[in-house]
């Protein structure tokens, strides 16, 4: 039996700094009805789906950047989505900024969660790859502080049996890195989902516009085909409290080809129904991993982590 999963792509437009959860949720709760009149099993919300993407900002108190944090999932704010989406039996990935209280200490993290159709926890995420920088940046026409204001994930890239298939997480930054696609192909991944925030500008770099769309493309597809796995990565798009983010929610197949992209800077739910053992034609000849990799000769990615040229 073929073992199709269809999957929406649940595109946010912009949220603004002062939209409350509420009504972000209820943006949420909307795509998640279209999601299941379109006969989606999953929906993937973006990165930090609940609020703006506030490391765009310096902020000096504590209690002004924790109050974009999540101290519970669920709570009061985000319970109505986990209910309607148990209502209709639809699972869900869902990115926000998470508050724990671990090892007696207060600890934050870029973080997502994937929820199974009966309402169950089937896993979590923290991501790894933080962009940016952790101190006030004055030459840049606004900041880009996860450095600051998360830690670096400490769960790894697991991979997890939902969906009917073999499915694993990462968070926007994350996708640029061949490393997180290859540790959850190497478990076997059949579906990454990933979700992102991308400025149209690099504010660090002088960057051609479409080099930015091209490069999120290029690793996207790239992950897909050199591990045999489908991704479906969504954006959170358009202008945003001054910044325009660039949008480009897909989806990428096992052989790396883009079958479906988002055609506004909106919230739109794109529907994809994938075939799961499109993966093993990939998997089993040119990425056969147990037949072609050279791991006597990958001892340096793990070794050393910056360039170091001869001298
Ligand atoms: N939220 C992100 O991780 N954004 C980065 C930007 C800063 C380049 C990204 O990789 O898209």
């Amino acid at each position: 039996m073929a073992r199709t999963l269809t999957v929406g792509a649940a595109q946010l437009g912009p949220i603004q700094r002062s939209d409350t959860r509420k009504q972000v949720v209820r943006r949420l709760i909307e795509l998640l009805r279209e999601a299941h009149a379109r006969n989606c099993k999953l929906v993937v919300y973006p990165e930090l789906a609940l609020t703006t993407f506030f490391p765009r900002w310096m902020m000096e108190g504590q209690a002004e950047v924790d109050a974009f944090f999540e101290r519970a999932m669920p709570n009061a704010d985000v319970q109505p989505l986990f209910d309607e989406a148990r209502r209709l039996g639809i699972g869900f990935h869902l990115g926000y900024a998470e508050l724990a209280e671990q090892e007696g200490r207060t600890r934050r993290f870029n973080t997502a969660i994937l929820v199974d159709p009966n309402g169950d926890f089937v896993g979590k995420y923290r991501k790894i790859h933080l962009p940016g920088h952790a101190e006030y940046e004055p030459q840049r026409p606004f900041q880009h502080l996860e450095k600051r204001y998360f830690e670096v994930g400490d769960l790894g890239w697991p991979v997890w049996r939902a969906f009917g298939g073999i499915v694993g997480m990462c968070i926007c930054n994350d996708r640029r890195w061949p490393e997180t696609f290859r540790v959850m192909g190497l478990k076997g991944v059949e579906l990454v989902v990933c979700g992102f925030n991308t400025p149209e500008f690099n504010a660090s770099m002088v960057e051609p516009g479409h080099h930015r769309m091209m490069h999120h493309f290029l690793s996207v597809q790239s992950g897909a085909y050199q591990n045999g796995t489908w991704v479906v990565a969504v954006a959170k798009a358009g202008m945003e409290e001054g910044c325009m983010l660039h949008g480009g929610t897909c989806v990428a197949a096992p052989s790396g080809e883009l079958v479906a992209v988002a055609s506004t800077l909106g919230d739109e739910l794109l529907a994809y129904t994938m075939d799961l053992d499109a993966t093993a034609p990939i998997k089993n000849t040119i990425f056969n991993f147990a037949r072609h990799r050279r791991v006597e000769h990958y001892g340096i990615i793990v070794e050393q982590t910056g360039a170091i040229p001869p001298p």
